[in-house]
């Protein structure tokens, strides 16, 4: 899937590398999603679903794995979808905004052609957002994020939500619900979360996400995910 994306323009030799890596971490992790990703997932849904402005950040590799998914989530939550690129072409932006719209996506904000904003902290090309998506959310979805980033958007006193399978990366860290899980098995996850909280009664609902925030704590998450991997590798 990864490599057709990179074979279509949308994917960046780095984000093979970055695949394999997630790849390693999902081998450790069982390849499925775990007890405590499906906690993550209920917090992050919930954290969205709340939200008054969400946006969702999308990158080459997300674009190449899961387009659908993400205008479906976009969709049913009413995030606006940000094209961000560590490495910025004219190009790849165009070709993922053309593989987002095949799926349905109206409306696409990062592209060169409008105006920025820059994030000062920042050199990447991840410093440059667009003032009606990322700038004005406050909530952002960030799979496969960079910890510069991230960690600047906490600061900005955003609600970060990351998708990483490395429990240690300084992204998974410093968000404020990290799932650390594959971004493919869990943005569908994350579709189904948001269904299920949808449809219970508007004050039960309340309640339900407000406990599934509140309860969230992402350091002991992250120790529950490496503890399960250390798990799995003292039993091979
Ligand atoms: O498309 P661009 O130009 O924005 O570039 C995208 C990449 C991915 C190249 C860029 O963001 C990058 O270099 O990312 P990093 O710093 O390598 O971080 C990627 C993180 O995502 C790592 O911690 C990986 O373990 C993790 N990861 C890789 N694949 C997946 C993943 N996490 C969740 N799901 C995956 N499928």
């Amino acid at each position: 899937m990864l490599v057709d994306g990179y074979r279509k323009g949308l994917v960046v030799p780095e984000g093979l590398i970055a695949h394999g890596r997630g790849e390693a971490f999902d081998y450790l992790l069982g390849e499925k999603t775990s007890s405590p990703a499906r906690t993550a997932i209920k917090a992050a849904s919930s954290a969205l679903m709340v939200s008054r402005y969400p946006v969702i950040s999308v990158n080459g590799n997300l674009a190449a794995l899961c387009a659908k998914a993400i205008v479906d989530l976009s969709q049913l939550i009413g995030a606006k979808i940000e094209v961000n690129l560590f490495y910025r072409t004219v190009k790849r932006e165009g070709l993922i905004r053309k593989e987002l719209k095949s799926f349905g996506a109206t409306e696409i904000l990062g592209m060169s052609r409008r105006k920025k904003l820059i994030i000062p902290e920042l050199q990447s090309e991840r410093r440059r957002v667009d003032p009606s998506g990322i700038m004005k959310a406050d909530t952002v979805l960030v799979p496969l994020e960079d910890g510069d980033r991230t960690e600047a958007l906490v600061k900005m006193g955003k609600t970060v939500v990351a998708i990483d399978l490395n429990p240690m990366s300084r992204t998974a860290r410093s968000a404020n619900i990290t799932i650390v899980d594959n971004a493919i098995r869990t943005i569908p996850k994350m579709i189904t979360m948001v269904k299920k909280l949808r449809d219970l009664r508007q004050d039960y609902r309340e309640k339900v996400m407000k406990k599934a925030i509140k309860q969230f704590n992402n350091h002991n998450n992250l120790l529950e995910s490496e503890s399960l991997m250390r798990g799995n590798i003292a039993r091979n």
